[in-house]
C-alpha cells in the first residue's frame, strides 16, 4: 500500500467562474462528441479562440473509439460558438501510424497562431508543432520522437529563438515508473529543436510524487514568465473512481515564475497547490475523478488571468485570479 496522501485545496486567490461550472462541454457540439477537456486558449486580436479534446464513440467501459480536437470561438472567454466540424483528426495528419491527437495549447508569436498538440501513434507519442492562418487548415512545422507531450511555446522569441517546454517520459533512466519532469528546448525555425535543459523535477514540487508538465503557455511579466503546471500525486490506497476500475491518480495545477532571460531557471514557485481538485466536475462527476489539467493562461486588461483547464477528463471549465496574486503566491 502507498502513503495516504493529504487532502490538498486550491489557493484562496482562485475564483472558479460560475461556482466550477463547465465553459465548455458535450451538450455544445454539434458532432459527435463524449468528453470534452483540457483545451488550449489565446487570444486571436480581439477574439479569443479554443481548441479543445474530443474523445468520442465510448465502448461503455474505460475507452474511447476515437480523440481529436475541435475549435471555437469567443467575444468574452466565456460563451463559445464551436464550429460545425472537428479542427484536426488523426486522419488530417495523413500519416497511417497517427491514432489519435489530442491537448493541444495555441500561442500567438508575432501574430501567427501556433498549435502544440499530443499525437498517439502505433510507435509512441509525439509532441506535435503546427501553425494555422485560417483556423479551418494546419501546417505541421515538427514532430519530436517518442515518448514527449505537454508542450508550450513561449509567445516570443527569446535571444532570436523560439522556446517550448516540455514534458517527455524517460522510463528506463527514472527507475521504471512515472518520474516525470519539465524540460525546455529552442529552436530557430520551429522544426529543429534543441539545447534542451531540464527546468523543474518532479521531487521539486512538494505536492507532486509522480509526474509534472507544462499546462499553460507562460505569460511574460516584470517579475518574469508567469507558468502554470500540472502535477500529478499517486496513492495506491485510492480505489475505483469515475468511470474507470482503478484511478489513483490525482492532477492539481501549479505555479512558478521563470526568468525572463533564461527560462530553464526557476526563480520562484508556490509550494501548494494553485488549484486542486474540488467541485463535483473536478472530484466526482466525470470519466475520470481528481483531474485539473490546465492548458491556458489568458492575462487580461483589468489585471486577471482567466485559467482555462479540464476537470477530470469530463468537461473544461475556467478560473479567475489577479496576476499580482500570482507573482506573489511565488516569491
Ligand atoms: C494524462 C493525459 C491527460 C489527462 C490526464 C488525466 O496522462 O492523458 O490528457 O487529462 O492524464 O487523465
Amino acid at each position: 500500500m502507498g502513503k495516504m496522501w493529504p487532502e490538498l485545496r486550491s489557493s484562496s486567490v482562485i475564483r472558479r467562474y460560475n461556482g466550477g461550472e463547465p465553459v465548455l462541454s458535450k451538450k455544445d457540439i454539434p458532432y459527435d462528441a463524449d468528453c470534452i477537456f483540457n483545451a488550449g486558449v489565446t487570444k486571436d486580436r480581439d477574439r479569443y479562440v479554443m481548441v479543445f479534446r474530443n474523445d468520442h464513440g465510448f465502448d461503455g467501459k474505460s475507452s474511447f473509439e476515437k480523440c481529436d480536437i475541435g475549435i471555437a470561438f469567443s467575444d468574452d472567454g466565456i460563451h463559445w460558438d464551436v464550429q460545425d466540424k472537428p479542427f484536426i483528426t488523426a486522419e488530417d495528419m495523413h500519416d497511417p501510424e497517427i491514432t489519435r491527437v489530442y491537448d493541444p495549447r495555441l500561442t500567438v508569436i508575432e501574430d501567427r497562431c501556433y498549435i502544440c498538440f499530443a499525437v498517439d501513434t502505433k510507435h509512441g507519442i509525439r509532441g506535435g508543432i503546427g501553425v494555422t492562418d485560417d483556423f479551418r487548415s494546419l501546417k505541421v512545422l515538427s514532430l519530436t520522437v517518442p515518448d514527449n507531450r505537454n508542450m508550450v511555446l513561449f509567445p516570443e522569441k527569446i535571444d532570436g529563438k523560439f522556446v517550448r517546454l516540455e514534458r517527455p517520459f524517460p522510463v528506463y533512466s527514472r527507475g521504471g515508473k512515472d518520474r516525470f519532469d519539465i524540460w525546455m528546448s529552442k529552436s530557430p525555425d520551429l522544426k529543429y529543436w534543441g539545447e534542451s535543459e531540464l527546468v523543474l523535477g518532479v521531487e521539486d514540487v512538494p505536492f507532486a510524487n509522480d509526474k509534472i508538465g507544462p499546462g499553460a503557455p507562460p505569460i511574460k511579466t516584470e517579475a518574469g514568465w508567469l507558468t502554470i503546471f500540472h502535477t500529478v500525486d499517486i496513492d495506491s490506497t485510492r480505489g475505483k473512481n469515475g468511470w474507470e476500475e482503478k484511478w489513483q491518480k490525482r492532477y492539481c495545477a501549479g505555479v512558478m515564475l521563470l526568468d525572463l532571460k533564461d527560462p530553464s531557471k526557476v526563480i520562484g514557485m508556490y509550494k501548494e497547490p494553485l488549484m486542486a481538485p474540488e467541485t463535483e466536475y473536478e472530484t466526482e462527476g466525470g470519466f475520470r475523478t481528481n483531474v485539473i489539467f490546465p492548458g491556458a493562461a489568458i492575462p487580461e486588461e483589468d489585471g486577471r488571468v482567466k485559467i482555462y483547464y479540464g476537470a477530470s477528463d469530463t468537461v473544461e471549465c475556467m478560473a479567475t485570479a489577479d496576476i499580482k496574486d500570482l507573482i506573489a503566491l511565488c516569491r
